[in-house]
């Protein structure tokens, strides 16, 4: 929020130091200390909001109204001043579009994130054995991204079994993935506020079948021709087109649809069974700057998630037996350049048959 007779100038308000508080929750800067960390001249205490408020004359106060980032201010303080007419404007599309487009600095902090997030994926491959808890999964990829510098998950990953993986937001993560079964893994970290959001699909025994072969190479070939598309011009929902495009004639080449099936009837099967879109914008949040369409053309520094899927209830009777109860993600994270092509951020995180095979194969505690 900002406002001041003053234009130009930056006040800071921060709770007052109270030794009470600071036993149970630790040191607080006080005004002193917040000044002096921040260079700002003018700090007051969260008591004076209300004050300092009321001396705001005319003008315009810049303040997410819908979503107060501090219901208890907000009551106290700033909802009088709103009741008397201020005239308030929310940040928020102008913060969205800033943070849309990333500068070094913030890709540099987002290539970590990257980076921890493909070697936790290749650790929690190397243990992963037939009838395994997924919640062994999960402790061991959240164990290796925070002992490799996150400062924590961006959020509650989805490790599915089986046809768990068909539950596209399936967090009890408890159950047991049986020999012979595919585990989904949709997770990312924080790195000093930006994030990863990566998806891999692997036989927990570290050998794919003859099915989940199939319906894998076929995600991943939509997969890494919705990759090759990341350029600047182009939007997600276009190359969301190009991912259903493809993805129908995926289902038609493994049989799932019938080869005669009109153009209509394969996007509309295409859609069920990939439900979500093609991808989000990443960044400060897993699904960043959502005020930005997804209909604006890309711009170089943008940085977007390309996650194709295919998800085969275990019930689909319309499907070939060999494939129910598998479900396919593919999910990077992509830095949208100028010049040499999209930047993977997700780079490192095994994704050829081989390559998950391979790393599945170095056994680890
Ligand atoms: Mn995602």
């Amino acid at each position: 929020m900002y406002g001041s007779s003053k234009p130009d100038q930056a006040v800071l308000f921060v709770p007052r130091r109270d030794p009470a508080r600071e036993l149970w929750d630790g040191p607080r800067s006080g005004k002193d200390g917040a000044a002096a960390l921040t260079g700002l001249e003018r700090v007051h205490s969260t008591e004076e909001l209300g004050v300092v408020l009321k001396s705001i004359k005319g003008g315009t106060v810049w303040y997410d109204n819908s979503q107060p980032c501090h219901p208890r201010l907000h009551q106290t303080h700033v909802r009088p001043l709103l009741e008397g007419g201020q005239l308030v404007k929310s940040l928020r599309p102008l913060t969205h579009s800033l943070r849309a487009i990333k500068s070094p600095a913030e890709v540099a902090l987002m290539k970590e994130a990257g980076r921890i997030t493909a070697q936790a994926f290749k650790k929690t491959m190397a243990m992963s054995r037939g009838n395994i808890d997924e919640a062994v999964l999960y402790a061991k990829f959240d164990y290796e991204c925070r002992a490799h510098g996150a400062n924590f998950l961006a959020y509650p990953p989805v490790v599915a079994g089986g046809n768990r993986a068909n539950t596209l937001h399936y967090i009890n993560n408890n159950q047991i993935v049986k020999d012979g079964e595919m585990v989904l893994l949709d997770g990312g970290c924080e790195y000093f506020g930006y994030v990863s959001d990566i998806t891999r699909t692997w036989p927990v025994n570290g050998k794919f079948s003859a099915a989940q072969r199939e319906l894998y190479e076929a995600v991943l070939e939509v997969q890494l021709a919705c990759l090759s598309q990341c350029s600047p011009g182009v939007s997600l929902d276009y190359i969301y087109s190009t991912m259903l495009t493809l993805l129908a004639r995926q289902l038609k080449e493994l049989g799932i649809l019938p080869s005669h099936a009109s153009d209509t009837d394969a996007m509309k099967a295409a859609r069920q069974f990939c439900p979500h879109h093609v991808g989000h914008y990443l960044g400060m949040d897993v699904h960043d700057t959502p005020e930005l369409s997804r209909s604006q053309p890309l711009q170089p520094g943008m940085v977007i998630t390309i996650e194709p899927g295919l998800y085969i209830s275990e019930d689909n009777r319309s499907c070939p037996e060999r494939f129910r109860g598998l479900g396919v993600r593919i999910e990077d994270d992509v830095v949208i350049r100028d010049h040499g092509g999209p930047l993977i951020l997700s780079a490192n995180t095994p994704k050829t048959i081989s390559e998950v095979e391979r790393t599945c194969a170095h056994a680890e505690d």
